[in-house]
């Protein structure tokens, strides 16, 4: 397989991981579940959640066996909850906690032929209870925000890697308050000095 296929492989990886589709991690990428790779360095750097795939690409001398920790820190598959060796092996990840696997092929697994994978919650989560950033503020922040449209500022002043659900509430009721107080203060100091100088000319009228 050549480098630019792995490359395009990557980019596919990297830009299914912000979204909230499951990701589909082949082990050991374009080596496959064979002897010789270090599946610890594997795994490094890779978050896993519930709903995601692994799959183990194999050739007929190599098996997956499904085992507890006790049976992936002895490399002893006697234990396997489950065993495949079709060559092809697709494990949904559908619980949080750390999957263990090994190959059954005598030698492999003590030979660095075992997977410990550590599986995340899944991410789509935090995505539901955002969104509503408070739209009856509108009429008194165009002052602060400048953008008629209210969605339009969360992104300017918020962090892209964190959750828009965190930023946005701040932002907008910081302008809120501050320029209400002194607004209300002038208007009324300007309708009694109105009020005042419609009494001076009333009475200067009728005297
Ligand atoms: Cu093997």
């Amino acid at each position: 397989m050549g480098s630019t296929a792995t490359a395009a492989l990557l980019l596919l990886l990297l830009a299914a991981v912000p979204a909230v589709f499951a990701v589909t991690f082949k082990v050991g990428d374009t080596s496959g579940w064979t002897s010789g790779i270090d599946y610890t360095t594997w795994v490094t750097g890779k978050t896993f959640r519930v709903g995601d795939t692994l799959e183990f690409i194999y050739g007929p001398s190599h098996s997956v066996s499904v085992v507890d920790k006790a049976g992936y820190d002895g490399c002893d598959s006697s234990g396997a909850t489950q065993s495949f060796a079709d060559g092809n092996t697709k494990i949904n990840l559908k619980t949080v906690g750390t999957m263990h696997f090994l190959c059954p092929s005598s030698g492999h697994c003590l030979g660095g032929m075992k997977l410990a994978v550590p599986v995340l919650a899944a991410a789509s989560s935090p995505a539901t209870p955002s969104s509503p950033p408070s739209p009856p503020l509108s009429p008194r922040s165009p002052p602060k925000t400048g953008s008629p449209l209210p969605s339009a500022s969360p992104p300017a002043n918020g962090t892209p890697e964190s959750d828009e659900s965190l930023t946005p509430p701040p932002s907008p009721l910081t302008p809120t308050l501050s320029p209400s107080p002194p607004n209300a203060a002038s208007k009324g100091v300007m309708s009694y000095g109105i009020i005042g100088a419609a009494m001076i000319l009333m009475y200067g009228v009728t005297a």
